[in-house]
């Protein structure tokens, strides 16, 4: 059987989700429930990274113990996993003694294979990005992300990461799609190339951390706990278990490319360290901006993705993520674009598609599927537009090519839109001729199978639309292999109701 282990990453809790958590939440949800779909045993985690220094310091400004304020923001980042309506079989939070004992265990096996020693950290951090810098990356008192980075000097267990420079190159090489797109893999190939320092992976200065094991005056780097979660929600450390043996090595960690060292250096290095395998595959998506700019609170234009859903519906805006822009370039979130996707794709296209062809046999073919007569070459061209998408759909999600997903499905519609304009299966119902009406069911019957194909591979991207499409359809098969046979004749319709409403421009 088919396996999918998806990760999103687990998000800090210092601010609100926004935009961006929801973009690689969606993401995820869309290829765990394609898998789903496609027949696959999936487990699909999310969940929030709730330790280190910059959770610290904001649950202080907030007034609150860091684990009251912990308490209160992973309720919002729970709360809206559920409001984009993700399939997560695990929300973890690093918080819970699992986690702990997890991380603990890593570290555990880390030293007991002599990858861990003591010694003195001395250099820069940023806790923003909650990473250490190289005295060449500093300019002007920042990191190269525009951090602010202070001076650190503490005692600190170490990781033998230079150890491990060689092994990850071969890695790499052997295993080209590990890291995608392939402009990310060139980018860890050079940093590893430029010569991998041991790293320090552990502090002293707070408290708000998994404790080192056999030396609790030190935390964990926040990075190490973090990074562990990918496979405490798999039972480690049990590593016979079934559920690390089953999914690891169908893992795909699905990240933002800001944290790509982190997963593509550190983490698979940590994993080789204690014997295990990293991770199939990473894929690194871009990064949206708000109208040309860099979302961020100062500028106060960070997208509340509750009030973004009430205003257009929880599907548009998935559909909009996924749509917009290649999965791992960056993008702009703009209303007029946003419009432009709900009013074209989904109220035109998709929307009048259903809604034309369902209300058409409801009030003229018995409101049910009709009976098809002879197919012509027409029908058996669409049909077989149709029938590929299977083997189209199924490399597109393999490549995590999620926009191209939506566009193949949307180029049927397209073909079905200009078949429905030129057989007019409304001409047909005006005829005298008995041969016209049968000609009218035919192409009714074709526009109802092809539907059915659109809805059942829109279901990952739409959930609630492509069921109320099912619905209206009378289908109760929704599987991929619902496809491998023919739609039924006679199944009763529901009457339709409009999907997608025109949203007109406020102001
Ligand atoms: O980095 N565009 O958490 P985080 C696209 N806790 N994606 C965006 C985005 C944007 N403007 N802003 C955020 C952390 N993201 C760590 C991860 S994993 C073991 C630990 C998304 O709350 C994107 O997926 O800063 C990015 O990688 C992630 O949120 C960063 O979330």
């Amino acid at each position: 059987m088919t396996t999918r282990y998806i990760t999103t990453p687990i998000y800090y809790l210092n601010g609100e989700p926004h935009l961006g958590h929801i973009y690689t939440t969606i993401a995820g949800d869309v290829l765990a429930r394609y898998w789903r779909l496609a027949g696959a045993r999936v487990k699909f985690l999310t969940g929030t990274d709730e330790h280190g220094q910059k959770v610290a310091q904001a649950a202080d400004a907030a007034g609150e113990t860091p684990k009251a304020y912990a308490d209160r923001m992973a309720k919002l980042f729970l709360d809206v996993s559920q409001k984009i309506n993700a399939s997560y079989d695990v929300f973890l939070r690093t918080t819970e003694k699992r986690h702990h004992e997890a991380a603990q265990a890593l570290w555990s096996k880390l030293e007991a294979a002599g990858q861990i020693y003591k010694s003195t950290y001395s250099g820069w951090y940023a806790v923003r990005d909650e990473a250490y810098y190289e005295e060449s990356e500093i300019f002007e008192g920042k990191a190269p992300t525009g951090a602010p980075v202070e001076w650190v000097e503490e005692p600190s267990y170490f990781f033998r990461l230079s150890a491990w420079e060689k092994p990850l190159l071969e890695y790499y090489e052997a295993n080209p799609q590990a890291i995608l797109p392939i402009g990310r893999r060139n980018e860890v190939l050079s940093f590893i190339k430029g010569g991998l320092r041991d790293l320090s992976i552990s502090r002293t200065k707070f408290s708000w951390g998994v404790a080192v094991p056999q030396d609790p005056q030190h935390v964990m780097y926040v990075w190490i706990d973090a990074l562990t979660n990918y496979i405490t929600a798999l039972g480690y450390p049990n590593v016979e278990g079934e559920e690390l043996q089953t999914f690891w090595p169908e893992s795909l960690h699905l990240i933002g490319k800001d944290i790509i060292r982190f997963h593509a250096v550190y983490w698979p290095a940590f994993l080789l360290a204690a014997g295990l395998p990293p991770p199939k595959r990473i894929f690194a998506h871009g990064w949206w901006t708000h109208d040309g700019e860099k979302m961020s609170k100062s500028l106060g234009n960070v997208i509340d993705p509750f009030k973004l859903i009430d205003v257009y519906g929880l599907d548009p805006v998935r559909y909009f993520l996924v749509r917009e822009i290649p999965f791992g370039q960056d993008g702009d979130y703009s209303e007029a674009a946003m419009l432009s996707r709900v009013n074209s794709d989904l109220a035109n296209d998709l929307g009048n598609l259903v809604q034309r062809v369902l209300s058409f046999i409801y009030k003229n073919a018995e409101a049910q599927i009709p009976q098809p007569d002879e197919l012509l070459g027409v029908d058996r061209d669409l049909l077989a537009k149709a029938g590929h998408l299977h083997d189209l759909l199924r490399d597109d999600m393999q490549a995590q090519a999620l926009q191209a997903y939506c566009q193949h499905i949307w180029e049927v519609i397209g073909e079905a839109n200009r078949y429905i304009d030129g057989q007019k299966p409304w001409s047909l119902k005006k005829s005298e001729s008995p041969q016209d009406h049968l000609r009218m069911k035919t192409v009714l019957y074709v526009l109802a199978e092809v539907i059915r194909h659109v809805a059942i591979y829109t279901q990952p991207l739409m959930p609630d639309s492509a069921s109320k499409i099912l619905d209206q359809l009378g289908q109760t098969e929704r599987t991929f292999v619902a496809l491998t046979t023919p739609l039924k004749s006679g199944i009763p319709l529901t009457e339709p109701t409009p999907l997608f409403p025109r949203i007109e421009r406020e102001s």
